[in-house]
Protein backbone atom coordinates (compact mmCIF):
# COMPACT_ATOMS: atom_id res chain seq x y z
CA UNK A 1 0.00 0.00 0.00
CA UNK A 2 1.96 3.52 -0.92
CA UNK A 3 2.29 6.06 1.33
CA UNK A 4 0.78 4.06 4.71
CA UNK A 5 3.47 0.89 4.89
CA UNK A 6 6.34 2.06 7.01
CA UNK A 7 8.48 -0.55 5.67
CA UNK A 8 11.07 -2.83 8.10
CA UNK A 9 12.37 -6.09 7.21
CA UNK A 10 12.12 -8.82 9.66
CA UNK A 11 14.86 -9.29 12.24
CA UNK A 12 16.05 -12.99 11.39
CA UNK A 13 17.43 -13.05 14.57
CA UNK A 14 13.75 -13.87 16.24
CA UNK A 15 12.26 -17.30 16.36
CA UNK A 16 9.05 -18.34 14.42
CA UNK A 17 6.38 -19.86 16.46
CA UNK A 18 6.39 -23.68 16.33
CA UNK A 19 3.40 -25.90 17.54
CA UNK A 20 5.55 -27.00 19.91
CA UNK A 21 5.65 -22.55 21.09
CA UNK A 22 1.28 -22.93 21.03
CA UNK A 23 1.23 -25.91 23.29
CA UNK A 24 3.48 -24.38 25.83
CA UNK A 25 1.39 -20.65 25.36
CA UNK A 26 -2.44 -23.18 25.89
CA UNK A 27 -0.33 -24.68 28.92
CA UNK A 28 1.04 -21.57 29.76
CA UNK A 29 -2.69 -20.34 30.04
CA UNK A 30 -4.18 -23.16 32.39
CA UNK A 31 -5.28 -25.18 29.06
CA UNK A 32 -7.77 -22.54 28.62
CA UNK A 33 -8.85 -22.98 24.70
CA UNK A 34 -9.95 -18.86 24.55
CA UNK A 35 -6.48 -18.10 25.78
CA UNK A 36 -4.76 -18.66 22.51
CA UNK A 37 -6.23 -18.07 19.17
CA UNK A 38 -4.04 -19.07 16.32
CA UNK A 39 -5.01 -18.08 12.83
CA UNK A 40 -6.90 -19.96 11.12
CA UNK A 41 -5.32 -19.54 7.46
CA UNK A 42 -2.98 -22.46 6.27
CA UNK A 43 -0.98 -19.49 4.64
CA UNK A 44 -0.50 -15.64 5.14
CA UNK A 45 -3.62 -14.07 5.44
CA UNK A 46 -5.37 -11.29 2.83
CA UNK A 47 -5.91 -8.90 5.50
CA UNK A 48 -6.62 -6.30 3.22
CA UNK A 49 -9.34 -8.26 1.83
CA UNK A 50 -10.70 -8.66 5.25
CA UNK A 51 -10.13 -12.33 4.81
CA UNK A 52 -11.49 -13.33 8.19
CA UNK A 53 -8.64 -14.99 10.10
CA UNK A 54 -9.42 -15.58 13.51
CA UNK A 55 -6.35 -12.84 14.12
CA UNK A 56 -7.64 -10.12 12.16
CA UNK A 57 -8.73 -8.07 14.35
CA UNK A 58 -5.00 -8.77 16.22
CA UNK A 59 -2.72 -7.73 13.08
CA UNK A 60 -4.73 -4.69 12.01
CA UNK A 61 -5.05 -1.69 13.55
CA UNK A 62 -8.04 0.59 14.33
CA UNK A 63 -7.61 2.49 11.42
CA UNK A 64 -6.73 0.10 9.23
CA UNK A 65 -3.62 1.32 8.25
CA UNK A 66 -1.16 -0.66 9.94
CA UNK A 67 -0.70 -4.76 9.16
CA UNK A 68 1.10 -7.58 10.70
CA UNK A 69 0.79 -11.38 9.79
CA UNK A 70 1.21 -12.31 13.70
CA UNK A 71 -0.37 -16.61 13.43
CA UNK A 72 -0.78 -16.49 17.43
CA UNK A 73 -2.79 -13.79 20.22
CA UNK A 74 -1.76 -15.31 23.69
CA UNK A 75 -4.56 -13.58 26.29
CA UNK A 76 -3.41 -14.27 30.02
CA UNK A 77 -5.61 -14.07 32.64
CA UNK A 78 -3.38 -13.45 35.95
CA UNK A 79 0.02 -12.44 36.13
CA UNK A 80 1.55 -15.95 36.20
CA UNK A 81 0.03 -16.85 33.19
CA UNK A 82 1.41 -13.94 31.40
CA UNK A 83 4.98 -14.78 33.62
CA UNK A 84 5.15 -18.01 31.99
CA UNK A 85 4.43 -16.58 28.19
CA UNK A 86 7.41 -14.34 28.52
CA UNK A 87 9.38 -16.77 29.80
CA UNK A 88 9.00 -18.86 26.95
CA UNK A 89 9.08 -16.23 24.42
CA UNK A 90 12.61 -15.23 26.20
CA UNK A 91 13.71 -18.54 26.36
CA UNK A 92 12.38 -19.17 22.51
CA UNK A 93 14.04 -15.61 21.37
CA UNK A 94 9.98 -14.73 20.05
CA UNK A 95 9.61 -10.88 19.65
CA UNK A 96 6.17 -9.90 21.22
CA UNK A 97 4.01 -7.09 20.51
CA UNK A 98 1.92 -6.06 23.92
CA UNK A 99 -1.62 -5.14 23.02
CA UNK A 100 -4.66 -3.68 25.05
CA UNK A 101 -7.74 -2.06 22.88
CA UNK A 102 -5.52 -1.49 20.20
CA UNK A 103 -6.73 2.01 19.61
CA UNK A 104 -3.54 3.14 19.32
CA UNK A 105 -2.57 5.61 16.27
CA UNK A 106 1.15 5.23 15.43
CA UNK A 107 0.52 1.74 14.51
CA UNK A 108 2.40 0.20 18.00
CA UNK A 109 -0.09 -1.95 19.39
CA UNK A 110 -0.01 -4.14 16.30
CA UNK A 111 2.53 -6.45 14.83
CA UNK A 112 5.14 -5.42 12.43
CA UNK A 113 5.53 -9.06 11.11
CA UNK A 114 4.75 -12.42 12.99
CA UNK A 115 5.52 -11.05 16.95
CA UNK A 116 3.32 -13.13 19.22
CA UNK A 117 0.11 -10.49 20.18
CA UNK A 118 0.15 -10.44 24.21
CA UNK A 119 -3.52 -9.04 24.54
CA UNK A 120 -4.46 -8.12 27.60
CA UNK A 121 -8.06 -8.17 27.09
CA UNK A 122 -8.88 -10.88 29.73
CA UNK A 123 -6.62 -9.22 32.77
CA UNK A 124 -9.68 -6.62 33.26
CA UNK A 125 -10.44 -7.11 37.19
CA UNK A 126 -10.86 -3.38 38.87
CA UNK A 127 -9.34 -4.80 42.12
CA UNK A 128 -9.99 -2.08 44.69
CA UNK A 129 -11.53 1.22 44.53
CA UNK A 130 -10.51 2.93 47.76
CA UNK A 131 -13.11 6.46 48.28
CA UNK A 132 -11.19 7.54 51.51
CA UNK A 133 -7.67 7.65 49.96
CA UNK A 134 -9.22 8.14 46.21
CA UNK A 135 -7.10 5.56 44.53
CA UNK A 136 -8.36 2.98 42.32
CA UNK A 137 -6.13 -0.24 41.66
CA UNK A 138 -6.73 -2.30 38.56
CA UNK A 139 -5.20 -4.83 36.06
CA UNK A 140 -4.11 -3.45 32.76
CA UNK A 141 -6.77 -5.06 30.60
CA UNK A 142 -9.70 -2.73 32.19
CA UNK A 143 -11.65 -0.44 29.86
CA UNK A 144 -10.74 3.11 30.62
CA UNK A 145 -15.42 3.83 30.52
CA UNK A 146 -15.64 0.82 32.76
CA UNK A 147 -12.99 2.22 35.45
CA UNK A 148 -15.10 5.43 35.23
CA UNK A 149 -18.38 4.15 35.91
CA UNK A 150 -17.36 2.25 38.41
CA UNK A 151 -15.54 4.77 40.37
CA UNK A 152 -18.14 7.55 39.23
CA UNK A 153 -20.79 5.14 41.38
CA UNK A 154 -18.81 6.36 43.81
CA UNK A 155 -18.43 10.03 43.29
CA UNK A 156 -15.24 9.54 41.98
CA UNK A 157 -13.85 10.06 38.53
CA UNK A 158 -10.59 8.80 36.26
CA UNK A 159 -8.09 11.56 35.54
CA UNK A 160 -8.32 10.76 32.07
CA UNK A 161 -10.84 10.97 29.31
CA UNK A 162 -10.51 10.52 25.99
CA UNK A 163 -12.54 9.42 22.74
CA UNK A 164 -11.40 5.58 22.83
CA UNK A 165 -12.65 5.36 26.38
CA UNK A 166 -15.26 2.69 25.16
CA UNK A 167 -12.12 0.62 23.86
CA UNK A 168 -9.49 1.42 24.98
CA UNK A 169 -7.66 -0.19 28.14
CA UNK A 170 -5.62 1.53 31.22
CA UNK A 171 -2.57 -0.52 30.49
CA UNK A 172 -2.56 0.93 26.83
CA UNK A 173 -3.59 4.24 27.84
CA UNK A 174 -0.38 4.20 31.04
CA UNK A 175 2.24 2.91 28.21
CA UNK A 176 1.49 5.65 25.77
CA UNK A 177 1.40 7.73 28.57
CA UNK A 178 -2.39 8.96 27.06
CA UNK A 179 -3.48 12.60 27.39
CA UNK A 180 -7.07 13.25 25.93
CA UNK A 181 -9.33 15.86 27.17
CA UNK A 182 -8.57 16.42 30.74
CA UNK A 183 -5.02 16.82 31.17
CA UNK A 184 -5.70 20.51 31.30
CA UNK A 185 -7.48 20.07 34.71
CA UNK A 186 -5.77 16.85 35.72
CA UNK A 187 -2.07 16.92 34.33
CA UNK A 188 -0.07 14.48 32.93
CA UNK A 189 -0.94 10.68 33.44
CA UNK A 190 2.21 10.27 34.80
CA UNK A 191 1.34 12.36 37.75
CA UNK A 192 -1.76 10.60 38.34
CA UNK A 193 -0.12 6.80 38.49
CA UNK A 194 0.85 5.63 41.77
CA UNK A 195 1.94 2.58 41.11
CA UNK A 196 2.64 -0.20 38.73
CA UNK A 197 3.16 -4.21 38.15
CA UNK A 198 5.13 -4.75 35.38
CA UNK A 199 6.11 -8.35 33.46
CA UNK A 200 9.73 -7.62 32.21
CA UNK A 201 10.94 -9.31 29.35
CA UNK A 202 12.01 -12.47 30.19
CA UNK A 203 9.11 -13.25 32.33
CA UNK A 204 9.93 -11.94 35.62
CA UNK A 205 7.66 -9.90 37.94
CA UNK A 206 8.43 -6.73 38.72
CA UNK A 207 6.09 -5.09 42.34
CA UNK A 208 6.20 -1.40 41.75
CA UNK A 209 2.33 -1.66 43.09
CA UNK A 210 2.06 0.85 45.45
CA UNK A 211 -0.97 3.18 46.25
CA UNK A 212 1.22 5.55 48.54
CA UNK A 213 1.43 9.60 46.90
CA UNK A 214 4.91 10.39 48.31
CA UNK A 215 7.46 7.77 47.54
CA UNK A 216 11.03 9.35 47.32
CA UNK A 217 13.17 5.83 47.98
CA UNK A 218 15.50 5.61 44.96
CA UNK A 219 14.66 6.28 41.11
CA UNK A 220 11.03 6.47 40.04
CA UNK A 221 11.39 3.61 37.83
CA UNK A 222 7.53 3.15 37.42
CA UNK A 223 7.78 6.39 35.29
CA UNK A 224 10.06 4.18 32.77
CA UNK A 225 7.05 2.06 31.95
CA UNK A 226 4.71 4.89 31.15
CA UNK A 227 4.94 6.09 27.79
CA UNK A 228 7.69 3.14 26.82
CA UNK A 229 4.62 1.76 24.68
CA UNK A 230 5.54 -1.85 25.28
CA UNK A 231 9.19 -1.84 24.21
CA UNK A 232 10.14 -1.89 27.80
CA UNK A 233 8.00 -4.43 29.75
CA UNK A 234 4.21 -5.46 29.93
CA UNK A 235 1.71 -3.40 32.61
CA UNK A 236 -0.07 -5.91 34.30
CA UNK A 237 -1.52 -3.78 37.11
CA UNK A 238 -2.19 -0.19 37.66
CA UNK A 239 -2.96 1.66 40.99
CA UNK A 240 -4.06 5.57 40.13
CA UNK A 241 -5.65 8.68 41.35
CA UNK A 242 -9.44 8.79 41.35
CA UNK A 243 -10.14 11.97 42.50
CA UNK A 244 -13.75 13.17 44.17
CA UNK A 245 -16.09 14.09 40.68
CA UNK A 246 -16.56 17.27 40.04
CA UNK A 247 -20.53 18.40 41.29
CA UNK A 248 -21.16 21.12 38.57
CA UNK A 249 -20.26 20.99 34.95
CA UNK A 250 -20.79 23.07 32.15
CA UNK A 251 -19.81 22.94 28.56
CA UNK A 252 -19.64 26.26 26.24
CA UNK A 253 -19.21 26.16 22.63
CA UNK A 254 -17.73 29.57 20.93
CA UNK A 255 -17.78 30.34 17.11
CA UNK A 256 -14.59 32.39 16.25
CA UNK A 257 -13.64 34.72 13.24
CA UNK A 258 -9.43 34.25 13.94
CA UNK A 259 -7.19 31.82 15.33
CA UNK A 260 -5.79 34.64 17.41
CA UNK A 261 -8.92 35.16 18.96
CA UNK A 262 -9.29 31.27 20.17
CA UNK A 263 -5.97 32.21 21.88
CA UNK A 264 -7.33 35.35 23.29
CA UNK A 265 -10.25 33.45 24.38
CA UNK A 266 -7.62 30.93 25.88
CA UNK A 267 -5.82 33.59 27.75
CA UNK A 268 -9.56 35.18 29.19
CA UNK A 269 -10.49 31.51 30.31
CA UNK A 270 -7.51 30.75 32.07
CA UNK A 271 -8.07 34.39 33.86
CA UNK A 272 -11.59 34.49 34.51
CA UNK A 273 -12.67 31.00 34.75
CA UNK A 274 -9.24 30.22 37.12
CA UNK A 275 -9.81 27.16 38.73
CA UNK A 276 -12.68 26.00 37.31
CA UNK A 277 -12.06 25.68 34.28
CA UNK A 278 -11.56 21.84 32.98
CA UNK A 279 -10.98 21.93 29.07
CA UNK A 280 -10.07 23.97 26.21
CA UNK A 281 -10.69 22.24 22.79
CA UNK A 282 -10.91 23.97 19.36
CA UNK A 283 -10.95 22.55 15.47
CA UNK A 284 -11.69 24.35 12.58
CA UNK A 285 -14.51 24.60 9.99
CA UNK A 286 -13.03 21.65 7.92
CA UNK A 287 -13.05 19.27 10.85
CA UNK A 288 -16.74 20.62 12.36
CA UNK A 289 -17.45 19.83 8.04
CA UNK A 290 -16.39 16.61 8.08
CA UNK A 291 -18.07 15.50 11.77
CA UNK A 292 -21.18 16.87 10.10
CA UNK A 293 -20.95 14.76 6.76
CA UNK A 294 -19.81 11.83 8.51
CA UNK A 295 -21.48 10.97 11.62
CA UNK A 296 -25.38 10.61 11.49
CA UNK A 297 -27.08 12.71 13.75
CA UNK A 298 -24.71 15.69 14.68
CA UNK A 299 -25.56 19.68 13.35
CA UNK A 300 -24.06 22.77 13.20
CA UNK A 301 -24.34 23.93 16.52
CA UNK A 302 -24.52 27.87 15.66
CA UNK A 303 -26.41 29.61 13.02
CA UNK A 304 -24.02 30.82 10.87
CA UNK A 305 -20.54 28.69 10.24
CA UNK A 306 -17.48 30.33 11.75
CA UNK A 307 -13.90 29.20 10.68
CA UNK A 308 -13.14 28.54 14.16
CA UNK A 309 -14.56 26.52 16.99
CA UNK A 310 -13.53 26.41 20.95
CA UNK A 311 -15.48 23.68 23.38
CA UNK A 312 -15.16 25.02 26.90
CA UNK A 313 -15.94 23.26 30.22
CA UNK A 314 -15.75 24.21 33.46
CA UNK A 315 -16.09 21.50 36.63
CA UNK A 316 -15.88 22.77 39.89
CA UNK A 317 -18.62 21.72 43.19
CA UNK A 318 -20.44 25.16 43.89
CA UNK A 319 -23.25 25.67 41.31
CA UNK A 320 -23.66 29.20 42.11
CA UNK A 321 -20.25 30.86 42.01
CA UNK A 322 -18.89 28.26 38.98
CA UNK A 323 -22.48 29.53 37.00
CA UNK A 324 -21.47 33.15 38.29
CA UNK A 325 -18.04 33.43 36.95
CA UNK A 326 -18.84 31.45 33.62
CA UNK A 327 -21.80 34.17 32.73
CA UNK A 328 -19.35 37.01 33.76
CA UNK A 329 -16.78 35.06 31.44
CA UNK A 330 -19.67 35.18 28.74
CA UNK A 331 -20.60 38.85 29.15
CA UNK A 332 -16.66 39.64 28.62
CA UNK A 333 -16.03 37.69 25.48
CA UNK A 334 -18.99 38.95 23.57
CA UNK A 335 -18.20 42.68 24.88
CA UNK A 336 -14.82 42.69 23.64
CA UNK A 337 -16.07 40.75 20.29
CA UNK A 338 -13.54 37.38 20.54
CA UNK A 339 -16.28 35.72 19.96
CA UNK A 340 -18.49 35.71 16.82
CA UNK A 341 -21.44 33.55 18.44
CA UNK A 342 -21.93 30.85 21.50
CA UNK A 343 -23.82 28.44 23.06
CA UNK A 344 -24.18 26.98 26.41
CA UNK A 345 -25.39 23.25 26.91
CA UNK A 346 -28.54 23.71 28.45
CA UNK A 347 -28.96 20.25 30.10
CA UNK A 348 -26.50 17.06 30.18
CA UNK A 349 -27.58 15.76 26.20
CA UNK A 350 -27.12 18.99 25.01
CA UNK A 351 -23.15 19.45 26.62
CA UNK A 352 -22.97 15.69 25.03
CA UNK A 353 -23.94 16.82 21.41
CA UNK A 354 -21.36 19.55 21.73
CA UNK A 355 -18.81 17.50 22.71
CA UNK A 356 -18.88 14.97 20.37
CA UNK A 357 -18.57 17.66 17.98
CA UNK A 358 -15.26 17.72 18.91
CA UNK A 359 -14.76 14.67 20.84
CA UNK A 360 -15.64 12.48 17.00
CA UNK A 361 -13.44 14.35 15.18
CA UNK A 362 -10.88 10.74 14.55
CA UNK A 363 -14.22 8.70 13.68
CA UNK A 364 -15.26 11.14 10.94
CA UNK A 365 -11.78 10.82 9.48
CA UNK A 366 -11.92 7.41 9.72
CA UNK A 367 -15.23 7.23 7.77
CA UNK A 368 -14.21 9.70 5.42
CA UNK A 369 -11.20 7.75 3.64
CA UNK A 370 -7.20 7.22 4.48
CA UNK A 371 -5.77 9.48 6.85
CA UNK A 372 -2.41 10.96 7.53
CA UNK A 373 -2.21 11.63 11.16
CA UNK A 374 0.20 14.47 12.98
CA UNK A 375 0.24 14.67 16.85
CA UNK A 376 2.56 17.73 17.45
CA UNK A 377 3.22 20.02 20.31
CA UNK A 378 3.86 23.61 19.33
CA UNK A 379 3.69 27.21 20.35
CA UNK A 380 -0.09 27.62 21.85
CA UNK A 381 0.13 31.39 19.76
CA UNK A 382 1.43 29.81 16.32
CA UNK A 383 0.38 26.68 16.45
CA UNK A 384 -2.35 27.09 13.50
CA UNK A 385 0.55 28.26 10.71
CA UNK A 386 1.31 24.62 9.86
CA UNK A 387 -2.01 23.78 9.00
CA UNK A 388 -2.46 26.97 6.55
CA UNK A 389 1.15 26.56 5.71
CA UNK A 390 0.11 23.00 4.85
CA UNK A 391 -2.58 23.71 2.71
CA UNK A 392 -1.19 26.08 0.85
CA UNK A 393 1.78 23.38 -0.01
CA UNK A 394 -0.19 20.45 -0.58
CA UNK A 395 -3.18 22.69 -2.75
CA UNK A 396 -1.50 23.12 -6.38
CA UNK A 397 -0.61 19.57 -6.18
CA UNK A 398 -3.51 17.77 -5.02
CA UNK A 399 -6.33 20.38 -5.07
CA UNK A 400 -9.43 19.71 -3.18
CA UNK A 401 -9.62 15.65 -2.81
CA UNK A 402 -7.09 16.40 -0.03
CA UNK A 403 -8.76 18.03 2.96
CA UNK A 404 -6.06 19.33 5.85
CA UNK A 405 -7.66 19.30 8.95
CA UNK A 406 -6.45 21.29 12.35
CA UNK A 407 -8.02 20.55 15.64
CA UNK A 408 -6.71 19.34 19.31
CA UNK A 409 -5.97 20.65 22.83
CA UNK A 410 -5.45 24.26 22.39
CA UNK A 411 -5.03 24.74 26.28
CA UNK A 412 -2.23 22.35 26.44
CA UNK A 413 -0.37 23.50 23.27
CA UNK A 414 -1.11 20.26 21.09
CA UNK A 415 -2.04 20.45 17.24
CA UNK A 416 -3.90 17.33 15.69
CA UNK A 417 -3.16 17.77 12.28
CA UNK A 418 -4.83 15.41 9.99
CA UNK A 419 -5.03 15.06 5.89
CA UNK A 420 -7.90 13.46 4.73
CA UNK A 421 -7.63 11.70 1.47
CA UNK A 422 -8.98 8.86 -0.57
CA UNK A 423 -6.07 6.65 -0.38
CA UNK A 424 -2.20 6.43 1.01
CA UNK A 425 -0.05 7.48 -1.46
CA UNK A 426 3.68 7.69 -2.02
CA UNK A 427 3.50 11.27 -3.57
CA UNK A 428 1.26 12.69 -1.01
CA UNK A 429 3.33 11.40 1.83
CA UNK A 430 6.38 12.49 0.37
CA UNK A 431 4.79 16.07 0.35
CA UNK A 432 3.71 16.06 3.79
CA UNK A 433 6.83 14.69 5.49
CA UNK A 434 9.74 14.88 6.29
CA UNK A 435 8.31 18.62 5.69
CA UNK A 436 6.07 18.62 9.01
CA UNK A 437 8.59 17.03 11.33
CA UNK A 438 10.81 19.97 10.32
CA UNK A 439 8.81 22.24 10.83
CA UNK A 440 7.83 21.36 14.23
CA UNK A 441 11.91 20.55 14.86
CA UNK A 442 12.34 24.09 14.19
CA UNK A 443 9.40 25.33 16.43
CA UNK A 444 11.26 23.38 18.82
CA UNK A 445 8.41 21.52 19.01
CA UNK A 446 7.78 17.76 19.88
CA UNK A 447 6.62 15.21 17.01
CA UNK A 448 4.53 13.23 19.54
CA UNK A 449 2.81 15.13 21.85
CA UNK A 450 0.38 12.32 23.23
CA UNK A 451 -0.08 9.10 20.69
CA UNK A 452 3.38 7.86 20.74
CA UNK A 453 6.20 6.93 18.18
CA UNK A 454 5.00 3.50 17.42
CA UNK A 455 5.88 2.16 14.27
CA UNK A 456 5.33 5.40 12.33
CA UNK A 457 7.93 7.70 13.98
CA UNK A 458 10.40 5.40 15.55
CA UNK A 459 12.90 7.07 13.53
CA UNK A 460 11.47 10.39 13.79
CA UNK A 461 12.42 10.60 17.08
CA UNK A 462 15.40 12.49 16.42
CA UNK A 463 12.91 15.48 15.48
CA UNK A 464 12.57 15.95 19.26
CA UNK A 465 15.44 14.45 21.08
CA UNK A 466 18.99 14.87 20.85
CA UNK A 467 21.39 12.14 19.85
CA UNK A 468 22.47 11.37 23.85
CA UNK A 469 19.09 11.27 24.93
CA UNK A 470 18.34 8.59 22.20
CA UNK A 471 21.96 7.03 23.21
CA UNK A 472 20.16 6.72 26.88
CA UNK A 473 17.01 5.56 25.59
CA UNK A 474 19.07 2.19 24.10
CA UNK A 475 20.60 1.67 26.86
CA UNK A 476 17.73 1.76 28.87
CA UNK A 477 16.14 -0.88 26.27
CA UNK A 478 19.39 -3.10 26.87
CA UNK A 479 19.36 -2.53 30.17
CA UNK A 480 15.55 -4.08 30.18
CA UNK A 481 15.27 -6.14 27.45
CA UNK A 482 18.58 -7.02 26.06
CA UNK A 483 17.64 -9.84 23.66
CA UNK A 484 15.20 -7.07 22.34
CA UNK A 485 12.03 -9.19 21.87
CA UNK A 486 9.65 -6.90 23.90
CA UNK A 487 7.85 -4.47 20.43
CA UNK A 488 10.66 -4.57 18.25
CA UNK A 489 10.53 -2.10 15.33
CA UNK A 490 8.84 0.27 17.52
CA UNK A 491 9.54 3.52 19.36
CA UNK A 492 13.39 3.78 19.06
CA UNK A 493 15.24 3.87 15.30
CA UNK A 494 16.64 1.32 14.05
CA UNK A 495 20.24 1.87 14.67
CA UNK A 496 19.64 2.32 18.31
CA UNK A 497 17.85 -0.59 18.36
CA UNK A 498 20.38 -2.43 16.75
CA UNK A 499 22.94 -1.60 19.34
CA UNK A 500 20.93 -2.07 22.26
CA UNK A 501 20.64 -5.86 21.40
CA UNK A 502 23.36 -8.11 23.58
CA UNK A 503 25.04 -10.24 20.92
CA UNK A 504 23.63 -13.76 20.53
CA UNK A 505 26.98 -15.18 21.30
CA UNK A 506 26.85 -13.12 24.49
CA UNK A 507 23.53 -14.29 25.65
P1 LIG B 1 -3.10 -0.17 22.17
O1 LIG B 1 -3.48 0.59 20.97
O2 LIG B 1 -3.49 -1.59 22.21
O3 LIG B 1 -1.53 -0.05 22.40
C1 LIG B 1 -0.89 1.18 22.38
C2 LIG B 1 0.60 0.98 22.74
O4 LIG B 1 0.73 0.55 24.09
C3 LIG B 1 1.28 -0.09 21.90
O5 LIG B 1 2.61 0.28 21.71
C4 LIG B 1 1.20 -1.33 22.76
O6 LIG B 1 2.24 -2.24 22.49
C5 LIG B 1 1.30 -0.76 24.16
N1 LIG B 1 0.55 -1.48 25.19
C6 LIG B 1 -0.79 -1.70 25.25
N2 LIG B 1 -1.10 -2.32 26.40
C7 LIG B 1 0.06 -2.51 27.07
C8 LIG B 1 0.39 -3.08 28.32
N3 LIG B 1 -0.53 -3.59 29.13
N4 LIG B 1 1.69 -3.10 28.69
C9 LIG B 1 2.65 -2.58 27.89
N5 LIG B 1 2.39 -2.04 26.70
C10 LIG B 1 1.11 -1.98 26.30
N6 LIG B 1 -4.70 9.32 22.67
C11 LIG B 1 -4.46 10.39 23.46
O7 LIG B 1 -3.38 10.48 24.04
N7 LIG B 1 -5.39 11.38 23.61
C12 LIG B 1 -6.60 11.34 23.01
O8 LIG B 1 -7.40 12.24 23.15
C13 LIG B 1 -6.89 10.21 22.18
N8 LIG B 1 -8.08 10.09 21.59
C14 LIG B 1 -8.33 9.03 20.78
C15 LIG B 1 -9.57 8.93 20.15
C16 LIG B 1 -9.84 7.87 19.31
C17 LIG B 1 -11.18 7.77 18.63
C18 LIG B 1 -8.85 6.87 19.09
C19 LIG B 1 -9.12 5.70 18.21
C20 LIG B 1 -7.63 6.95 19.73
C21 LIG B 1 -7.34 8.02 20.57
N9 LIG B 1 -6.13 8.14 21.21
C22 LIG B 1 -5.88 9.21 22.03
C23 LIG B 1 -5.08 7.14 21.00
C24 LIG B 1 -5.28 5.86 21.88
O9 LIG B 1 -6.59 5.60 22.19
C25 LIG B 1 -4.59 5.99 23.18
O10 LIG B 1 -3.23 6.08 22.93
C26 LIG B 1 -4.84 4.80 24.13
O11 LIG B 1 -4.21 5.09 25.31
C27 LIG B 1 -4.36 3.44 23.63
O12 LIG B 1 -4.88 2.42 24.47
P2 LIG B 1 -5.09 0.93 23.93
O13 LIG B 1 -5.49 0.09 25.08
O14 LIG B 1 -6.01 0.91 22.78
O15 LIG B 1 -3.63 0.56 23.49
C1 LIG C 1 -8.14 13.50 19.88
O1 LIG C 1 -7.72 14.40 20.64
C2 LIG C 1 -7.28 12.29 19.71
O2 LIG C 1 -9.24 13.55 19.36
C3 LIG C 1 -7.19 11.78 18.28
O3 LIG C 1 -6.03 12.44 20.26
C4 LIG C 1 -6.53 12.75 17.36
O4 LIG C 1 -7.12 11.41 15.49
C5 LIG C 1 -6.39 12.29 15.92
O5 LIG C 1 -5.56 12.85 15.21
ZN1 LIG D 1 -5.77 14.25 21.30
Amino acid sequence: MGGASHVIARDGRYGEVTEDDVKHFVRGVGGDAAGVVVSTSATATNLQDGGGDALDKYNVDWMGKYHGRSRVAVLPKTTEELSAIMARCHARNLAVVPQGGNTGLVGGGVPAHDEVVVNLGRMNAIVSIDEDAGVSVVEAGVVLEELESAVRARGMTVPLDLGAKGKCQMGGCVSTNAGGLRLLRYGSLRGSVLGLEVVLANGEVLDLLRTLRKDNTGYDLKQLFIGAEGTLGIVTKIAILTPRAPTNVNVALFGLDSFASCVELLKLARGRLGEILSAFEFFDRESLDLVLEQLKGTRDPLAKPCPFYVVVETSGSVKSHDNAKLQAFLKIVKNKRVIVDGVVGKDEKHAFALWTLRERISVALKYAGAVYKYDISLPTARMYNLVTTLRARLAPQFGSGVKVLGYGHLGDGNLHLNISCAEYTDALERAIEPFVYEYTRDERGSVSAEHGLGIMKAEEIIYSKDAKAVELMGAMKRALDPRGILNPYKVLPAATRAAALVPMSKL
